[in-house]
């Protein structure tokens, strides 16, 4: 995309995953701003080691490579700016309003799934001149559910995309170069005390997980409560019966249907 760091856009028909790709290419000195789309990934990856679906040819599947200059407490801004950017595009390609699910879905009017974000990091690739690279990868459903009854049994009730919910085809290339349009203000945000609390003031703005009641779910407990804010570092307040808590990683579910 002109006039940004992503000129380097590599396209692929089928790859098994374009964050396993991308880092790979980083542990061998890939520079930040490295795009990967495919039209179908063999095994497209969700977080915790689940899966992201999506039929050949259908939805956008990219990773972009970043090197963010970034506190590490405040990691999860690198993958909340892509969910931003993300949000962006689809409100200027598609006129969608999104909200955005903590940490980092993007979901439909109605709460279902329309984009879903994985980062990962490589921080045993911190060694040499360049900072450690994130690779952070998003799945936004184009074409794909054109029905719900496309959708395997397990995602009918929580999965959308941007032709159910508009009604009419939205254009992946327009909708990459949008996405990579507004990711970078955002990604130079990164590396400023000032700009990243104006991502987090975007995050915030963004996030339709503020004021609803929620579970969160970490690796070894899980506990109830609202969630109350998010924190300039992008980690998410919860106020629950035992005061509260601030949860820098883990799953959240929404107890009630959205507004
Ligand atoms: C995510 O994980 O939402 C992260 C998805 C990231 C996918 C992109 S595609 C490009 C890049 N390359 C990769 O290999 N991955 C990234 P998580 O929050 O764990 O959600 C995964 C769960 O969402 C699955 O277990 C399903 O329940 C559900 N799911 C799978 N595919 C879906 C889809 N297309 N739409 C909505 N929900 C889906």
């Amino acid at each position: 995309m002109a006039g940004t760091r992503f000129t380097d856009v590599r396209r692929f028909d089928t790859i098994d995953s374009t964050n396993r790709y991308l880092l790979d290419e980083a542990r061998r000195g890939a520079p930040e701003g490295v795009v990967a789309v495919a039209d179908h990934q063999e095994a497209g990856r969700g977080r915790l080691g689940r899966r992201w679906e999506a039929p050949p040819g259908a939805n956008l599947l990219v990773s972009v490579l970043l090197r963010p200059d970034l506190p590490p407490a405040s990691r999860h801004l690198a993958s909340a700016v892509v969910a931003l950017a993300a949000a962006d595009a689809v409100d200027a390609v598609a006129g969608l309003a999104t909200g955005l699910k903590w940490p980092n879905d993007l979901l439909g009017p109605d709460g279902r799934k329309l984009a879903g974000v994985l980062a990962e990091a490589d921080l045993g690739a911190a060694a040499g001149p360049a900072r450690p690279p994130v690779v952070v990868g998003i799945g936004i459903n184009v074409a794909w559910p054109a029905r719900l009854d496309d959708l395997p049994p397990e995602l009918t009730t929580t999965a959308t995309s941007l032709a159910l919910e508009t009604g009419h085809p939205v254009d992946r290339s327009a909708l990459l170069d949008a996405l990579l349009d507004a990711l970078e203000p955002r990604v130079a945000d990164l590396s400023t005390p000032t700009g990243r609390a104006r991502q987090a003031a975007d995050l915030r703005a963004r996030c339709v997980t503020l004021g609803a009641a929620v579970r969160v779910e970490l690796p070894d407990a899980s506990f109830e409560g609202t969630a109350a804010d998010v924190t300039d570092e992008g980690h998410l307040v919860v106020d629950t019966p035992d005061g509260r808590r601030t949860v820098v990683a883990g799953d959240v579910v929404h107890l009630r249907p959205l507004r």
